[in-house]
């Protein structure tokens, strides 16, 4: 067969996947919007997608999946090193040699019936430093239609890898072979033999049998998050499931931020922020993944390495994120929302009143009487970040661009104040270090739960965890360089009535200028266990809907919850053994001391 490339390890690697998976036909991607019109249009004759109406939303689909095939599976995703303890206690582990002979019997013949694509993507602009090249192989056209939107994608991604380069090999299949005049379903999948492997020193990834966003665009979490986070570590530099954005202050300067939270708890609605407080702007360079590197002037320098965003759609309205519903207006990919009876999406917490006539996620006819949403939790929509209104014109820089503060955060309902600065370097990484949040419907599971999320890369870390804290401690030891200041945010405490204390969405800009006021050594603050708050007359503050004494709540540390919380931290950290740096120890006494213990 004639390909578009003259790679021998690409020609080889698509010959022997095809020679085991025996797809009917090989189509190489060349990324065009004609190819994408023409997989929609194939999609669209399979049922999987539906096209809304051109007049509401241009250019836009709308997919229902599986019912079982509706986020990521945790516990069916492994990290597959050659020895068991460089997974650490955070991931579950397969030995590589027998994850592959598993794997290689699931994938023998899977894409049967099936076209096998070929979609060569990089991970950040062409060219960039940061940048990294993979191929995904996959048997589902919905996979490459996410894929365009999410990453540089097609035949300029083959030129940039030339004949000799080298590309990380990313395999998947839905797992659903289709015998000879089989009717395909409109969401093929294998939900009884998932798997979502990694390969960290083979820079391999093998998923098999889910078709949804982060099992199965293996760009995002597992190349940009778990392969890069080792690649990260063995090349110096940092893979973090964090936000970036650009703040301006009515003075003019210019602030980037980055901005780690689990999954599902706000990153896209802070990165997409409109400031509450006047004079202030927010531009958007990420959502989700932030790769950083120790820059020239040893500023740390960060750059989004996604083309596009892949956010959760209920609870997003003109009220939360504006920005947000004003980028997914048309070439957009709806995945698990409502679906309106005149050909546009619905879910809930969008703006207006619920429509009298609603399909459900599942493709049926919504009963409102019903106690369950007509979305999922988990839909999502895929759009191309260069289509959002707010985008900051230097997104995909290919240098990036100079960090000022990373924030950490996290959904808790008690004890951990709005917001609050690290002390040091290493108070800030044990600040990440001991995140914890309430799980949300992003992964499999249930919902609410506190967990410890360190980072917010507990389902990202692609090693041991221990060694992934050395690693960001690392950088302190370093006194060349000009750090970040590290702050902890949690927008979601509550009162003793279960409501929220906070605000929240466009407010956060108060805690933004805050941080900037600090950065810029104006404002006072006081100090607490978790580090400095700010003061309670602060005038970032002034003329909030909520009274002082909220305000002040928001702030407080109670020590009774504060010793509850050391004892979690020491049993969490007591899971990492000799791998536990010594100086995330040190901050552990200093924090029980803080505490009059
Ligand atoms: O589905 S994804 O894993 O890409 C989104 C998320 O859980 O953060
Ligand atoms: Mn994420």
């Amino acid at each position: 067969m004639n390909y578009p490339t003259s790679n021998k390890k690409l020609i080889d690697w698509v010959n022997e996947i095809a020679d085991l998976c025996e797809p009917d036909a090989i189509h190489f991607c060349d990324g065009s919007k004609e190819e994408f019109d023409s997989l929609a249009g194939e999609l669209v004759n399979k049922g999987t997608f539906k096209k809304l109406s051109d007049v509401r939303r241009p250019n836009s689909y709308w997919a229902h999946s599986d019912a079982s095939d509706v986020a990521r599976v945790e516990n069916r995703t492994f990290i597959c090193s050659n020895v068991a303890d460089d997974a650490g206690p955070t991931n579950n582990w397969m030995d590589p040699f027998s994850m592959k002979s598993t794997m290689t019997e699931l994938y023998r013949g899977s894409m049967v019936g099936r076209t096998l694509y070929v979609i060569p993507f990089s991970m950040g602009p062409l060219g960039s430093p940061f940048s990294k090249i993979g191929i995904e192989i996959t048997d589902s056209p919905y996979v490459v239609t996410n894929m365009r939107i999410m990453a540089t994608m097609g035949t300029a991604v083959l030129e940039e890898l030339g004949a000799d380069g080298d590309f990380i090999h990313c395999l998947h299949s839905v797992g659903k072979p289709l015998a000879s005049g089989e009717q395909d379903v409109a969401w093929p999948c294998n939900p009884q033999n998932i798997y979502i492997s990694h390969f960290p020193e083979t820079r391999e990834i093998w998923s098999f049998g889910s078709g949804y966003g982060g099992n199965a665009l293996l760009g995002k979490k597992c190349l940009a998050l778990r392969i890069a986070s080792v690649a990260a570590r063995d090349e110096g530099w940092l893979a973090e499931h964090m936000l970036l954005l650009k703040l301006t202050s009515p003075a003019g300067e210019v602030h980037y931020m980055t901005g780690a939270f689990p999954s599902a708890c706000g990153k896209t609605n802070l990165a997409m922020l409109v400031p509450t407080l006047a004079g202030w702007s927010v531009e958007t360079l990420g959502d989700d993944i932030c790769w950083i590197r120790v820059g020239e002037d040893g500023r740390l320098w960060g750059l989004n390495p996604e083309a596009g965003f892949f956010g959760v759609a209920p609870g997003t309205s003109y009220a939360t994120n504006p920005n947000a519903m004003d980028t997914m207006v048309r070439d957009t990919i709806f995945t698990n929302t409502a679906l309106t009876a005149d050909g546009d999406v619905w879910w809930e917490g969008i703006d207006g009143e619920m429509p009298s006539s609603l399909t459900d996620w599942q493709g049926n006819r919504y009963d409102p009487a019903s106690s369950k949403p007509a979305s999922h939790p988990n839909a999502r929509f895929t759009v191309g970040a260069a289509q959002s209104p707010h985008i900051a014109p230097e997104w995909n820089d290919p240098r990036g661009v100079p960090i000022s503060a990373i924030l950490f955060g996290g959904r808790r309902r008690s004890l951990v104040p709005l917001v609050s600065e690290s002390k040091s370097w290493e108070h800030g990484v044990f600040l990440g270090s001991t995140m914890a949040s309430e799980t949300t419907a992003a992964a499999v599971g249930a919902v609410g739960n506190l967990r410890r999320d360190p980072f917010a890369m507990l389902p990202f870390c692609g090693y041991h965890m221990g060694d992934y804290f050395a690693h960001w401690l690392s950088f302190g030891d370093n006194k060349e360089l000009k750090l970040p200041k590290i702050y902890l945010v949690n927008w979601f405490r509550k009162d003793a009535d279960n409501k929220f204390l906070w605000p929240g969405y466009g407010e956060n800009s108060r805690v933004l200028a805050w941080i900037v006021d600090r950065l810029e050594g104006r404002a006072q603050a006081s100090e607490t266990p978790f580090g400095y708050v700010p003061v309670s007359d602060d005038p970032n503050f002034d003329g909030l809907s909520i009274d002082k004494a909220r305000l002040e709540l928001l702030n407080q540390v109670d020590s009774t919850e504060l010793a509850s919380e050391i004892e979690a931290i020491s049993a969490h950290f007591a899971t990492f053994g000799d791998k536990l740096p010594a100086q995330l120890i040190d901050q552990l006494n200093a924090l029980m001391g803080s505490n009059g213990n």
